[in-house]
């Protein structure tokens, strides 16, 4: 291991000041800021160095209602523009994203704390998800389908659905927003969201790329910003029956607080929660591939993506060599400032989740796992490093089955397939998994009915990483949502069945006669 203290490359100053960011700043939004919202003051610090970036005031509940207004009052409208020139509005925000990616990229590095090639790639992920969305704004096709009664014609149509209210976590700060955004916004919705209290910048920083876009063309209304406690604005968000779906990223328990209020009032939900994402690595695997992607999903983003492995399970055969070379690689992974082109892991996101971390390690240890490399913290500014830490740990521990938010790795050792299968799939989280193998039996069993119970399922890649084209999310516990690719458009918008008779009779299906 080695730790780096350099001057950050990045002028932080500057970069708020190109984004819009003020010292003091409204986090409240319709396309009109609400000047001086009265939910209380955030003050968003850098993990990197603990230092204050800027203040964020909040939206109180009557702000909140406001921008629930406004939002509801352009939906009437938006829904009835064309979805091709929703999509066009998409694309210019997908060009002014990246016009500012290395800006919005180091602001995601500097209060977040994911290093800087991350903070670029996730701002890349916003603009893939704009050029899917494009394309999509002129595919939201309905099937057709045949009438079983004569001079009868059936198809689907879909239409708008609402207001798509989108909950986002730290860890993907900007990019998951888009996801369900920038989808929702070609769909015909209108988004409502509430950021992380931990990331407010970020999400202001979008907010503004957004109304310079919408603005242009005269919308407001369209993409709005409540920044508040959860307490407050989250729960009245859950309970308001104008947000007909609210889209979550977040802890189970936040999921099933969620799922239950929306559920009630039988709006619809979207769930990207916790997961515990396992690698079964058989002794045929290709061990250079397998050691680089075990780095880059266990050690990437400081083990805080949902998607991040948690779990290695080793065929008995390449165990311990396996083993080896991970604590040599994890030796050498360079700590230190997010921004510096040198790092290759930053800070956890707060003082907090590096006492979670210590916490979990403690249960480790009285649960008798034995933490072969790391454990600790790292000296370093602002008081969030830590190392990354390899475990080795018996699958049947309790703590493997609960996602720690942390750079963890559990190492098991396994016999065969069947009994990998068996321990891979008894966590309760579903979200990401892989296989490596150069077996081709291996692998589709591994796919199969009785491999892998996630919702996604790589072979010799990593679990983390996704590509945005495909649907994202995740079974049991992980909530079962999905979002970005594929068809997830079709949760933002409501399905309407037509049936169309142009004959002069009136037949009844199932062959019904009511006749007088
Ligand atoms: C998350 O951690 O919440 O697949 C999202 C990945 C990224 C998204 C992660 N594309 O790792």
């Amino acid at each position: 291991m080695s730790s780096t203290v350099q001057q950050p490359a990045i002028d932080a100053q500057a970069v708020l000041r190109r984004l819009g960011i003020e010292p003091v700043n409204s986090g409240v939004c319709w396309g009109e800021w609400i000047a001086n919202p009265s939910g209380g003051e955030l003050v968003s610090h850098s993990p990197g160095d603990g230092s204050e970036l800027a203040r964020v005031r909040m939206a109180s509940e009557a702000e909140y209602d406001e921008v629930v207004a406004q939002a509801a009052k352009a939906f009437e409208k938006w829904r009835l523009f064309p979805a091709p020139r929703r999509g066009q509005i998409v694309r210019e925000i997908g060009d002014e994203l990246r016009a500012c990616k290395d800006d919005l990229g180091a602001l995601v590095t500097l209060e977040m704390g994911k290093i800087l090639a991350e903070g670029l790639g996730e701002v890349q992920e916003m603009i893939d998800v704009a050029d899917f969305s494009v394309g999509l704004s002129r595919q939201l096709y309905g099937l057709t389908m045949p009438s079983e009664r004569p001079g009868h014609r059936m198809y689907e149509l879909w239409h708008p659905l609402g207001i798509a209210g989108v909950i986002t976590a730290f860890n993907f700060p900007v990019a998951v927003w888009s996801w369900n955004a920038l989808i929702a916004m070609a769909c015909g919705d209108t988004v409502l969201w509430k950021p992380s209290s931990m990331t407010p910048l970020t999400a202001i920083a979008v907010q503004h790329i957004c109304n310079r876009v919408l603005d242009r063309h005269g919308w407001k209304g369209v993409c709005n910003l409540v920044i508040g406690s959860g307490s407050k604005v989250g729960e009245r968000m859950l309970h308001d029956k104008r947000v007909p779906l609210v889209s979550c990223t977040g802890s189970t328990a936040v999921g099933i607080h969620v799922a239950e209020v929306v559920g009630e009032r039988l709006g619809r939900t979207i769930l990207e929660l916790g997961g515990n994402n396992g690698i079964v690595a058989m002794d045929d695997a290709n061990l250079e591939l397998l050691v680089r992607a075990v780095l880059f999903a266990a050690v990437g983003t400081a083990g805080q993506r949902c998607t991040s492995t948690r779990r290695l399970l080793l065929q008995k055969g390449i165990a311990a060599t396996v083993t080896d070379r991970l604590i040599h690689v994890y030796k050498q992974v360079p700590i230190g400032d997010p921004l510096d082109a040198g790092t290759l892991m930053g800070p956890l996101v707060s003082r907090s989740a590096v006492q979670d971390m210590m916490r979990g390690l403690e249960r480790i240890r009285e649960q008798g796992g034995e933490i072969l490399y790391g454990g600790e913290r790292v000296d370093l500014p602002g008081g969030c490093y830590v190392q990354p830490t390899i475990v080795r740990a018996r699958h049947d521990m309790p703590i493997v089955r609960e996602e720690i938010f942390a750079p963890i790795l559990y190492v098991m050792e396994f016999d065969n397939l069947d009994q990998a299968l068996e321990w891979h799939n008894e966590v309760p989280q579903g979200l990401s998994s892989a296989i490596f193998t150069t077996n081709v039996i291996s692998a589709e069993t591994f796919l199969s009915a009785r491999g892998s119970d996630c919702g996604i399922a790589n072979v010799n890649i990593g679990t983390s990483g996704a590509e945005i084209g495909g649907a994202f999310g995740g079974e049991k516990e992980t909530g079962g949502g999905r979002e970005s690719g594929s068809d997830s458009w079709k949760q933002y918008m409501r399905r309407q069945t037509v049936t169309v008779n142009m004959s002069n009779d009136l037949p009844l299906s199932q062959g019904i006669q009511f006749h007088i």
